[in-house]
C-alpha cells in the first residue's frame, strides 16, 4: 500500500481543484466549496486518510458525499478524476501564476483571457514590456509586483500550507493543546500535565506546543501521548518525553520531569527565554542559581527543588508573576517590588460591545446574539452590524438602520435582563466621514468606526483619516485600529502614537478586537495606549453565537498589554461606562 497521505497533502489536493475550477471559470459556491473542503482537512485533528479509508469522511465538519468520494479516490489513486480532467485543459503555468502574491485566479484568467500568458516566463515578458496595464483593472503597479515577486523567488514556493517554519495562530494550537491535555490527564500513570511555552503565555502564534507532565509511569504516559489520535508522526520518543507532529503539522513537545521539581521545569518551559534569561541574571546577584531542576543556593550548594511556580519565584524574592507577563519587559522589576498589576479576567468582562447579525455579514439573528450574550452572563450588548458602504455580505441602507433600531428595542423588552444596544460599526471613509448623517448615529446607542476600504493610503493620509473620524463627537471607540491580520496581512500604514495620542485628546476609546486572527490593538500597542490615558474596550467582533467566546483572546491581549480592569471600558456597567465616554 501507498503512504498514508498526511492531511496537509490532501489539503492542498483540494486548493489546487478549488483553484482549477476557478480558472476554468466554474460557479462560485463550487470553488468556494472546495476551498472551504481543503480548510476543514487541513485543520482536522484526525487523519483524514484514515477516515476515509474506513467510509467515515463523510463525518468531517464541511465534508458532503461529493467531496468524500474525492478523498476517497485521491487515497486510493493518488489522484482526484476532476482535477486529472481540469489539468488536461487547463495550462501548467496558469496555477503557478496564481500563486504569487496579488494575482489568484480570477486575475490569472484575466490575464490568459486578454493577453494569453501561460507560463511564469510570458508573465514576467509582459510586466518587463509594460503589456500588463493594458488589461482592466491592472496599472504599472500590478507590473512592478509581479516584477518583485518573481524576483523574490514566488514561483519557487508551494502553494497550500504555508511556508515551512511558518507559526500557528493561537486559537488552533489552543483547541489542540486542551485536546492532547486531556487525552493526557486521563491516562492512570499522569500525575500532572501542564501547557507551557508560548501557547500558556497566550502569544499570538505558536512555532510548538509544549506540555510538561509528571508520572507514576513515564514510558506508560510517553506510550499513550504517541497513540493519541491528534499525533500523526513521532520523531523521538523515551522516558523523558517525546517530539511528535499532529495531523494539522503542528509539532509537540512533551516533557516528562519528576514531580517533586515540576515547578522548575513548568517555569523553564514556559518560557519565554527572554524572561528566564533575565531572571537568571538577577538570581546570581543574590547568590542564587536557576536550573530547570531547583534553585541553587551558591554560598550553601544546597539546591531547592519546587513542585510549584510559586516557589520558584517566591525563593528569588517575587511574587508569582502571571505567564502572560513572562516577556521581560518589566515584569520582573515589578514582581521583586510588589508592583505586579491585578490583571483583568475573563470574569470581569460585562458587556461586548461589537458583534454582526445576519443584517450584514453575521450568521445569527439579533435575538439569537443577545441570548448568547445573556448566556455568558453579560450585562449588555451592543449590535453593530456594517454600515451602508461595507464591500461583503449585506450592508444596512439608513432606512434599514432606523428598522434595525427598533428591533433590537424589541428584543431589548423580551430579554429582561440583558440591556440589547442599538449600534453600528460604521465605515471611515476615506476622508475620514463616516458613511450615515450624523442625525442618524445620534439615535445609536453606540458606534464603532473601522476602516475596511482603502487600506493603501499613505500614513500621513491614513492617520489623518483616523484622527477626523476620532475627532467626531458621536464615534465611541475606533476598531480593529491597525487593520492587522495575524500571519496574513500587516496593518495599514498608519502613525499609531498620533493615533492614540488623538483618542487621548478626543476621549475615544480604541479597540482590542479579540478575533484571534487579529488581536488589534496588539499588547505592545494597547500598553502605550493605555500609558497615554487612553481607555481601551475589548471586543469579539462575533459574526455567530460561538464567536462571543473569542472575547478570551482579547482578554490575553490586555492581560499582555498589563491591563487592569479599570482600565478597559466594558468592566463597568453600561451607566459607568456611558460617564466616561466623551459623548
Ligand atoms: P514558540 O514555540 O516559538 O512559539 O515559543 P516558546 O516560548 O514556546 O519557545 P520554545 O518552544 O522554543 O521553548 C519553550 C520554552 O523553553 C521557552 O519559552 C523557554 C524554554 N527555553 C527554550 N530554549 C531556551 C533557551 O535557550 N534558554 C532558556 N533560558 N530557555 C529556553
Ligand atoms: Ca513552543
Ligand atoms: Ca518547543
Ligand atoms: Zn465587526
Amino acid at each position: 500500500m501507498a503512504r498514508t497521505l498526511k492531511n496537509a497533502e490532501i489539503a492542498a489536493a483540494f486548493e489546487e481543484l478549488a483553484t482549477l475550477y476557478e480558472l476554468d471559470g466554474a460557479v462560485v459556491y463550487r470553488v468556494l466549496a472546495y476551498r472551504n473542503a481543503a480548510k476543514s482537512i487541513r485543520e482536522s485533528g484526525v487523519s483524514v486518510a484514515d477516515m476515509a479509508a474506513q467510509g467515515r469522511a463523510e463525518e468531517l465538519a464541511g465534508i458532503g458525499r461529493t467531496i468524500a468520494e474525492k478523498i476517497q479516490a485521491l487515497v486510493e489513486t493518488g489522484g482526484i478524476p476532476a482535477a486529472e480532467k481540469l489539468k488536461a485543459k487547463i495550462p501548467p503555468g496558469l496555477v503557478e501564476i496564481t500563486r504569487i502574491p496579488g494575482l489568484g485566479p480570477k486575475r490569472t484568467r484575466r490575464l490568459h483571457k486578454e493577453l494569453g500568458i501561460e507560463s511564469l516566463d510570458e508573465l514576467r515578458k509582459a510586466a518587463e514590456e509594460g503589456r500588463m496595464r493594458a488589461v482592466p483593472g491592472f496599472g504599472t503597479k500590478a507590473e512592478e509586483n509581479v516584477l518583485a515577486a518573481l524576483a523574490a523567488g514566488a514561483d519557487t514556493h508551494g502553494g497550500a500550507g504555508g511556508p515551512p517554519g511558518s507559526r500557528t495562530l493561537l486559537s488552533h494550537a489552543l483547541a489542540l493543546g486542551l485536546e492532547l491535555l486531556e487525552g493526557l490527564r486521563e491516562h492512570e500513570a499522569a500525575l500532572r500535565v501542564e501547557l507551557a511555552g508560548s501557547a500558556r503565555r497566550w502569544e499570538e502564534t505558536c512555532k510548538d506546543l509544549d506540555i510538561v507532565a509528571a508520572a507514576s509511569d513515564p514510558r506508560a504516559l510517553v506510550k499513550a501521548f504517541t497513540r493519541l489520535p491528534a499525533i500523526d508522526e513521532v520523531t523521538t520518543s523515551g522516558e523523558a518525553g517525546a517530539k511528535a507532529i499532529t495531523h494539522q503539522g503542528l509539532p509537540v513537545d512533551l516533557r516528562i520531569v519528576p514531580e517533586h521539581c515540576f515547578g522548575n521545569l513548568l517555569q523553564h518551559f514556559t518560557g519565554s527565554a527572554r524572561h528566564n534569561e533575565a531572571l537568571r541574571t538577577e538570581a546570581v546577584k543574590r547568590g542564587l542559581h536557576v536550573s530547570e531542576y531547583g534553585v541553587t543556593d551558591d554560598s550553601t550548594g544546597q539546591t531547592h527543588a519546587c513542585s510549584s511556580e510559586e516557589e520558584v519565584y517566591d525563593l528569588l524574592g517575587m511574587a508569582y508573576v502571571p505567564p502572560e507577563l513572562r516577556e521581560n519587559r518589566g515584569e520582573l522589576a515589578a514582581a521583586r517590588e510588589g508592583a505586579l498589576p491585578a490583571l483583568v479576567r475573563i470574569e470581569d468582562v460585562r458587556g461586548d460591545l461589537h458583534c454582526h447579525t445576519t443584517a450584514s455579514d453575521g450568521r445569527q439573528s439579533i435575538r439569537q446574539m443577545a441570548e448568547a450574550a445573556r448566556g455568558r452572563g453579560y450585562e449588555y450588548l451592543a449590535i453593530t452590524d456594517h454600515s451602508a458602504t461595507h464591500g461583503f455580505g449585506n450592508h444596512v441602507s439608513p432606512d434599514d438602520l432606523r428598522r434595525q433600531i427598533e428591533r433590537v428595542a424589541e428584543v431589548d423588552g423580551e430579554l429582561g435582563d440583558l440591556r440589547v444596544l442599538a449600534g453600528s460599526e460604521v465605515n471611515v471613509l476615506p476622508d475620514g466621514s463616516l458613511d450615515y448623517e450624523d442625525e442618524l448615529l445620534a439615535e445609536l446607542d453606540w458606534v464603532v468606526a473601522s476602516v475596511h476600504t482603502s487600506f493603501g493610503m499613505s500614513e500621513s493620509g491614513m492617520t489623518e483619516r483616523m484622527t477626523t473620524a476620532m475627532e467626531h463627537p458621536l464615534v465611541d471607540v475606533i476598531g480593529h485600529p491597525t487593520g492587522r491580520l495575524i500571519g496574513r496581512r500587516e496593518g495599514y500604514e498608519l502613525d499609531v502614537d498620533r493615533l492614540i495620542e488623538v483618542a487621548a485628546q478626543t476621549g475615544t476609546f480604541l479597540e482590542i478586537n479579540a478575533n484571534p486572527n487579529r488581536r488589534d490593538l496588539s499588547d505592545v500597542y494597547a500598553r502605550a495606549a493605555v500609558a497615554a490615558g487612553v481607555t481601551i474596550v475589548i471586543d469579539s467582533d462575533a459574526h455567530g453565537t460561538e464567536t462571543l467566546a473569542n472575547m478570551r483572546y482579547g482578554i490575553a491581549t490586555a492581560r499582555r498589554a498589563w491591563l487592569t480592569p479599570a482600565n478597559v471600558a466594558n468592566t463597568r456597567s453600561w451607566a459607568q461606562l456611558c460617564k466616561l465616554r466623551k459623548r
